[in-house]
């Protein structure tokens, strides 16, 4: 199934994609978190929230795989490189007692998801030391357990983790559609030349899109499905090993 995109169509095969939600945590998104004590303005990416709800929604009620993933460090900090902490000349640093909990720090109030996009019980959390989900985690493993070859990838922030991810992600051989309503940066600029290099060259590292085509797409084949189901002559019907469909395929 073709999805309009950058630098041309992308060929979205949804038994084997996954939506990676990357650190769409209160820690970059409210006020008095990580990414408001390093300088930032956090409004800049509160409005990649709403398209991540709407998409979210839709590939729930398609049953297709999602993940979401949460930066942040052990309470003892040993996952925390002096590269990553002592960055700039902050007041306050990862693992400090801030406002929302010590920052940055897995089980604190700040670390995790903003309830907007709040994950459900079946639905994987990959918590990552790094800026890329793929350093220290299990995701490789895990994707490669469901089968799955594309992503799709939103959150934060564009420049920074999602980048990191995707360049991540084309190494080990995922295809990734970046949608660029429902990934935001503290700096406008960034997110923008951040999409134009992943597409450049003839999409070097990934494909670009809005979740207004992936929606499009998730409602045909959602129709598709449940014709299929109903037993209608000419429609695909995908169903994992021994299970009925309609069972979340991750
Ligand atoms: N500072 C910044 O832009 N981002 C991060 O520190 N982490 C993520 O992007 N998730």
């Amino acid at each position: 199934m073709n999805i309009a995109a950058d630098p041309y169509p992308f060929d979205f095969v949804p038994e084997r994609c996954a939506l990676l939600i990357i650190d769409m945590q209160r820690d970059f998104l409210e006020p008095r978190g990580f990414g408001e004590m390093l300088g930032n303005d956090v409004s800049q990416l509160r409005r990649a929230i709403e398209p991540n709800v709407r998409l979210l929604a839709a590939w729930r009620a398609a049953n297709l795989c999602v993940i979401h993933t949460r930066e942040g460090h052990l309470p003892d900090l040993t996952d925390l490189p002096a590269s990553k902490k002592n960055r700039g000349t902050h007041a306050m640093r990862i693992g400090d007692e801030g406002p929302m909990g010590r920052i940055l720090v897995r089980g604190e109030r700040g670390h995790d998801i903003i309830p907007e996009l709040y994950p459900q019980a079946e639905e994987p959390i990959v918590d990552k030391p790094g800026k890329g989900a793929f350093h220290a985690t299990d995701l490789h493993d895990l994707l490669k357990d469901k089968g799955i070859r594309q992503l799709v990838v939103t959150g934060v922030t564009t420049e920074v983790c999602v980048s990191t991810t995707v360049r991540e992600a084309n190494d080990r051989g995922y295809d990734c559609l970046i949608l660029e309503d429902c990934v935001a940066s503290y700096f406008p600029e960034f997110h923008k030349w951040s999409l134009e290099m992943t597409k450049a060259q003839g999409g070097i590292f990934g494909w670009v899109s809005e979740s207004k085509h992936l929606l499009e797409a998730l409602e045909k084949w959602s129709t598709n499905m449940s014709e299929a189901n109903a037993g209608n002559v000419g429609s695909v019907m995908v169903k994992q090993k021994g299970e009925s469909t309609g069972a979340p395929l991750c």
